[in-house]
């Protein structure tokens, strides 16, 4: 399958450390951001992968991974290729993926915000992937800052709530969806929201009413790198992590 990483944004609570470069390219322990998901997408069969970034760091993009020499597939034993997709400016996500409509042409695709970690194995999900969409979810302490999806036992979405005053469960929507080809067709006629982006709800939405929307729980660690505080928080769990290993 396919995967289209979103690696632009304003990365404004980075700031400073955003202000001349791109977040998903700073360092998170030993490896740029972007490298992280990277690995987790080829590991779960991914072979090739869009990168949407802004114009102002896409060269720095091509200098850190070329057509993506590093990367080799666990299942063809070749290398990952990676192409790139411009978004001109950071208006949301779903106008984001638009732009990987040609390159994504009739498959299905991973749909990946480069500034999420998670480090469960997704390659079952893949595999098994029947058409939809599959979002992924995981437990948090605070769902009222994020998208929270409300589902039955067999893990179809019946409804979902953005950043909801009285959260019905405390799964929180990560960064991490795979979405059949309707996906560009259910973007069709899509306005700008109240705070002027492209909402990846609005296709969510229409799989939702079709019936055809279901969620995986990540039971592993997972981090959003939003602030200064987790990307020093998943820096020094991935330093641990590393030192676990060597002992
Ligand atoms: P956000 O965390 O919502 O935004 P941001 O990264 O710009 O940070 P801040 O809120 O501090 O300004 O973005 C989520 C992910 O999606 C992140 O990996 C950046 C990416 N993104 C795009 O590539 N294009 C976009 O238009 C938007 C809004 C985000």
């Amino acid at each position: 399958m396919k995967a289209v990483i979103l690696a632009g944004g304003n990365g404004t609570r980075l700031h400073p450390l955003t202000l001349v470069t791109n977040k998903h390219l700073l360092a998170l322990y030993d490896k740029p951001i972007i490298y992280y998901g990277i690995e987790k997408l080829v590991e779960a069969g991914v072979d090739k992968i869009m990168i949407v970034t802004s114009p102002w760091h896409i060269d720095n993009f091509v200098k850190l991974l070329g057509s993506g020499t590093n990367f080799i597939s666990p299942l063809t034993g070749k290398q990952v290729q990676i192409v790139y997709g411009i978004q001109n400016e950071p208006n949301g996500l779903a106008y984001g993926l638009c732009i990987a409509k040609e390159y994504v042409g009739d498959d299905n695709c991973v749909f990946y915000l480069g500034d999420n970690i998670f480090e469960d194995n997704i390659t079952e999900h893949i595999k098994n992937f029947k058409g939809g969409t599959t979002l992924f979810v995981k437990q948090v302490s605070d769902p009222g800052r994020f998208g929270v999806a409300n589902f039955d036992k067999q893990g179809n979405i019946i409804s979902m709530e953005e950043k909801p005053k009285k959260p019905k469960s405390n799964l929180a929507v990560t960064g991490i969806y795979i979405f059949d080809n309707t996906v560009f067709d259910k973007m069709n006629g899509q306005k700008p929201s109240k705070r002027g982006e492209y909402e990846i709800m609005y296709p969510i939405k229409k799989y939702i009413a079709e019936g055809k929307a279901k969620v995986v729980t990540l039971k592993k660690k997972y981090f959003d790198i939003g602030t200064i505080d987790t990307l020093f928080e998943a820096s020094l769990y991935m330093k641990n992590k590393n030192d676990n290993r060597k002992k």
